[in-house]
């Protein structure tokens, strides 16, 4: 995260990230690193990672290290500048809020597709309250108009593979019965917002930010364990580290 701040190209953040995993002991990414400034934060599956960063823009980095065959999956989003503008801000306090209402829903008994509902309940109104999406809300979210700007599911199952093998439905082949969470799987929840710099009928202050957070949960009897907590989630967090001198 520090390196983006000194950085001029997004290559150098990538690197950064593998050269630091290699230090602290793991031999590989546990797939190819992610790491997107500006518009190219909303490219999912950005992979040349070779635009120079724009001042003022956010880096979206999802990046894992591979150890004794498991891998991570982990994505974080952070101003470059050290500080989150407004509308970052805004859109980055939604995608948390959206975040969280899914990760409380990772627990036994509770279905694999109830957090990604309640994940996009919360982004749809939350598109709605900034003016980003406009109509009333029940209607908005009924017409999935929020998935413009959200465009992809937000958990599957890690382990040996980044996207590991498991059914997402309770009798395979078949659709509508979403699998039962159990203690002892492993997934990952990862809602986000994208909005890029093509989209002209969208306010301006908007365009070019792509936000998604993205941490490894491991459901256990009680309700989840986050794997990738110790890496900042919240505004403040992410700044402090931003902030904080060598
Ligand atoms: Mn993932």
């Amino acid at each position: 995260m520090k390196a983006s701040t000194k950085a001029n190209n997004e290559g150098e953040v990538a690197a950064a990230f593998q050269g630091t995993v290699r230090r602290l002991g793991a031999r590989f990414t546990g797939y190819d690193t992610i790491a997107g400034a500006g518009t190219n934060s909303c490219v999912l599956h950005y992979l040349t990672n070779d635009h120079d960063i724009e001042k003022g823009s956010v880096m979206l980095l999802d990046a894992g290290a591979e150890v004794g065959y498991y891998t991570a999956d982990v994505t974080r989003t952070w101003p470059v500048s050290g500080k989150f503008s407004k509308e970052q801000k805004a859109i980055y306090d939604l995608v948390l809020k959206a975040q969280n209402a899914a990760i409380d829903l990772v627990k036994p008994g509770r279905k694999h597709h109830e957090g990604y509902d309640a994940a996009m309940r919360v982004l749809s109104d939350g598109l709605v309250d900034l003016g980003i999406l406009t109509g009333d809300k029940e209607s908005v979210y009924k017409s999935a108009a929020y998935s413009r700007f959200s465009m992809h599911g937000i958990s599957h199952w890690i382990g040996l593979d980044v996207h590991d093998t498991g059914n997402y439905q309770q009798e395979p082949g078949k659709r509508g019965g979403s699998r039962v969470l159990e203690a002892g799987m492993a997934l990952t929840v990862e809602p986000g917002i994208y909005i890029p710099k093509d989209a002209r009928d969208i306010d301006a202050k908007w365009r070019g930010i792509g936000v998604r957070i993205e941490d490894v949960l491991l459901v256990t009897p009680d309700g989840n364990r986050n794997l990738s907590d110790k890496l900042p989630r919240t505004v403040e967090s992410l700044e402090a580290v931003l902030n904080q001198r060598d």
